[in-house]
């Protein structure tokens, strides 16, 4: 690791710092929308592009998964939305020349904001052996390359077919069906990292592992929790619908070691009044959680309605299985233990389970505060117990809501982008199209990592994304992409990805969201599914970035015909997406009769069993409730907790700029959360710049150098600080149970006044 600064953001070094903001969007937000789409697009460009974000002949927005309510507003999109399109349709380039002047080496010492400012990639590059710099190569050379070196492999398995959740349903599609046609299952996806753990506890309790709630189930709540997640950064859009919800006479409770600015109070930037106004005030209720300690809230709110009565038994006995193992576990809860894991007092915990007996009809909503810890699998299973006891699941206005990150990581998942496919799943793709898809199971992103460090996998090809910036601990990542035959990128943007490579490296540009794609049989439209199981269309306008760009779809299936995988229609796929959708209709349940329900403007609704009518498709047949067993997480004295979190102004690893208005930080991303009376008990005051240690029983010292400590109102023992600077921290074997994702909010540090 080295210490110095990144070479190019000077300002990184002196973040300026004030107190944080009491709430989220209004004319700051639609101002810093504005400023950045006008330095990326100019004004014109602007108005043409941000004017079809979410519209229903437009295109989706590529921020996050948040859906599209059936009103649809002129500007409906947020300021992050108009973020992410600006990065998109920017009219800066990344060219042949560029890659001339700056060799790899040089790259690699680049910031990922300076990578990202960069502009469009143009052309496919490659990388020699040996050299150090990219040159320019044609497509076919281009796919030959990659063809070979995967045909070289002396089994499939060594091969790891990466994807990230902006690909759309039938790019993931046929992606999914290349890798499984050359022969593995090795697919991870950035899902590993998100919600693998929402996945895993929902389809063991629920039977079905997405969300049951739509857009007009948070319309109907009178009680929602907004758990582990901070959407006025990261799903603005959800606001509005908060918002509406307490019109409607909802209350909300926030859990957050921080006391986050979207979650205390909003002004609606779609409406004239809340530009000026003082905004609503959201959160009736903010528990300044622990870190860590949500299994042990809900568990005693758990707890607290079978002492009080309150739970629905008719609907237990007629859809669930476990209450008698749940009653004689809770029966045992240690309040001492719950007390010192939340870190709030039992009466804060009793006025909750007040409002929880008082409500109807409650929703809770959750994001990666939830799911990237070593017990997040039991911590969501904890709050499946906690909705089934009251019924909370199957009834309007109701149910479980994780709140997904990436604009198609749902449908990526529904498409087949799975190391674990179902056994059905792969019988119907092997009956569609007459061949025998792999059986065992495949590598998830971090095994993939650990195949690559063991020489196990040796080539990497990442649809979408930047691997090596998004995973744990940067280190031995990058050595183990290092030590690949042959990366390889399909990329709209230059990121660190492109800059750690293998013996041979490629970088495969495609069309992003906003752009025209015409193939053969003329236009073409993609699909995807947000958040809530809508399946809607998404068509770009704009002119593509370089004439050389082509689109995931015709890069996927150009390499199937390199790959000589005969037997499938690569080139009908190519040539009219219409004959995906097909193949879809026939492979994926929920998408009978795709290609005319897709057309329907604002598209179609997935199927969703308990939702729906209340069935479980469990292996029981039932919806289960679970025993989970409470262990506090206790950190060393002269330690603190870390989590890693997003500012207001980044993308996952792309960066916007430097600043995280809402919390204050302006000019700089190295800085470390800390609350000042932990910063007292330590010594160590206000603005002194430390390092980050992380602590893990390999003994391993991973270090993160230069940052600001800011004295901040989060929880007593937690700190925060931004991530991907703070990946190096995170160990690669410090995994959630069952879902194997990173523990990216819970990692034992200490903080070292900087040498
Ligand atoms: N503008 C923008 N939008 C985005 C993204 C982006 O980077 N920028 N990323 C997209 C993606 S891929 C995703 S997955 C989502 C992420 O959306 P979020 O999950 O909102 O993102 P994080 O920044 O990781 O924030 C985690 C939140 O959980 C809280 N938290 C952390 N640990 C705990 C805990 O133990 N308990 C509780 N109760 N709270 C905790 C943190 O304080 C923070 O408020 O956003 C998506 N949308
Ligand atoms: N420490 C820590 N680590 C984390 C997290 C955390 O909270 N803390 N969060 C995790 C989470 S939730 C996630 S989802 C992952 C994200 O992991 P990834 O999905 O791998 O990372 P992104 O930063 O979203 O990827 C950005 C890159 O995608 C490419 N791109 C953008 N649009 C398109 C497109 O339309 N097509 C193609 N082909 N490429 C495109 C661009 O080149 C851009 O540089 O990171 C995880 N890592
Ligand atoms: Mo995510």
């Amino acid at each position: 690791m080295s210490r110095r600064a990144p070479i190019d953001d000077p300002g990184d070094a002196a973040p300026k710092v004030s107190p944080p903001k009491e709430y989220a969007a209004g004319m700051p937000g639609v101002t810093t929308a504005l400023r950045h789409s006008w330095e990326q697009m100019g004004a014109r460009r602007t108005a043409l592009t941000l004017l079809r974000v979410n519209q229903k002949q437009g295109f989706d927005c590529p921020g996050c998964a948040w859906p599209e309510g059936d009103h649809r507003h002129a500007a409906e999109f947020c300021e992050n939305g108009a973020k992410a399109v600006a990065e998109e349709a920017t009219v800066r380039r990344v060219t042949r020349e560029f890659f001339a002047r700056h060799p790899i080496s040089e790259l690699a010492g680049r910031s990922d904001h300076w990578l990202g400012q960069q502009g469009r990639l143009t052309e496919p590059m490659l990388k020699r052996e040996g050299a150090d710099h990219y040159e320019p190569v044609g497509w076919d050379e281009a796919l030959a390359i990659l063809a070979e070196e995967l045909t070289a492999l002396d089994s499939p398995d060594e091969a790891a077919f990466y994807t990230s959740g902006r690909t759309s349903n039938e790019a993931a599609f046929v992606y999914q069906l290349l890798a499984r046609a050359f022969g593995t299952n090795n697919l991870p996806d950035c899902s590993n990292m998100c919600h693998e753990s929402s996945g895993s506890a929902l389809s063991e309790t629920l039977g079905v592992g997405k969300g049951s709630v739509l857009l007009e189930d948070l319309h109907k709540a009178d009680l929602i929790f907004v758990v582990g997640q901070n959407p006025g950064t990261n799903h603005p859009r959800m606001l509005s619908a908060l918002e509406r919800a307490k019109k409607g006479g909802a209350r909300i409770v926030a859990v957050n070691p921080l006391p986050e600015a979207g979650l205390l109070r909003f002004r609606n930037p779609q409406r004239p009044s809340g530009l000026a106004g003082r905004g609503t005030p959201l959160a009736d209720r903010f528990l300044q959680i622990r870190l860590n300690g949500d299994l042990a809230l809900f568990q005693a709110l758990n707890r607290l309605l079978l002492d009080r009565g309150a739970i629905d038994r008719r609907f237990l006995d007629a859809h669930t299985v476990g209450l008698e193992e749940l009653v004689k576990h809770l029966e045992r809860l240690d309040w001492d233990a719950v007390l010192e894991a939340t870190g709030l007092t039992r009466e804060q915990i009793e006025a909750t389970a007040d409002d929880v007996t008082r409500a109807e009809r409650i929703i809770v909503c959750w994001a990666m505060g939830l799911t990237q810890h070593r017990n997040s699998v039991p911590t969501i299973r904890e709050v499946v117990n906690f909705l089934l006891l009251r019924g909370n699941i199957g009834r309007p206005g109701a149910g479980v809501c994780p709140v997904r990150g990436h604009s198609n990581v749902q449908g990526d998942r529904t498409m087949g982008i799975v190391e674990r496919p179902s056994a059905a799943f792969l019988d119907a793709l092997a009956a569609e199209f007459g061949f025998e898809p792999p059986r065992e199971h495949g590598l998830d992103t971090v095994r993939a990592i650990e195949a690559m460090r063991d020489g196990k996998v040796k080539v990497f090809l990442g649809m979408g994304g930047n691997f090596v910036r998004a995973t744990p601990d940067s280190a031995v990542t990058e050595a183990a992409m290092r030590s690949c035959r042959l990366t390889a990128h399909v990329s709209t943007k230059l990121n660190r990805s492109h800059t750690v490579t293998g013996r041979r490296a490629l970088i495969l540009p495609t069309l992003g969201r906003t752009e025209r794609d015409v193939q053969e049989s003329g236009p073409q439209f993609v699909s995807v599914e947000d958040s809530m199981g809508m399946v809607h269309a998404s068509r770009g306008r704009l002119a593509p970035a370089s004439e050389h760009l082509l689109s995931e779809v015709a890069i996927v299936c150009r390499l199937g015909r390199a790959l000589g995988l005969t037997g499938f229609d690569w080139a009908g796929m190519e040539r009219d997406y219409d004959v995906i959708r097909n193949h879809i209709s026939r492979v994926v349940p929920g998408f009978e009769d795709f290609n005319r329900r897709i057309r329907e403007p604002g598209g179609f609704v997935l199927p969703h069993a308990p939702r729906d009518r209340r069935e479980f498709p469990t292996l029981v047949g039932r919806a289960r409730l679970t025993v989970n067993e409470l262990e506090v997480l206790r950190v060393p004295p002269g330690r603190l907790l870390l989590q890693t979190v997003r500012s207001h102004d980044q993308f996952n690893t792309t960066v916007y700029g430097l600043d995280d208005r809402y919390r204050g930080v302006r000019g700089g991303r190295r800085v470390v959360f800390v609350h000042p009376d932990d910063l007292a008990a330590l010594g160590i005051a206000d603005g002194t710049v430390v390092d980050l240690v992380g602590e893990w029983r390999d003994g391993v010292e991973r270090r993160a150098p230069g940052f600001r400590t800011v004295a901040y109102p989060t929880a007593r023992g937690c700190a925060a600080a931004y991530f991907p600077e703070t990946n190096v921290l995170v160990p690669l074997d410090s995994t959630a149970e069952i879902s194997n994702t990173p523990t990216s909010k819970s990692i034992v540090i200490r903080l070292e006044p900087a040498g």
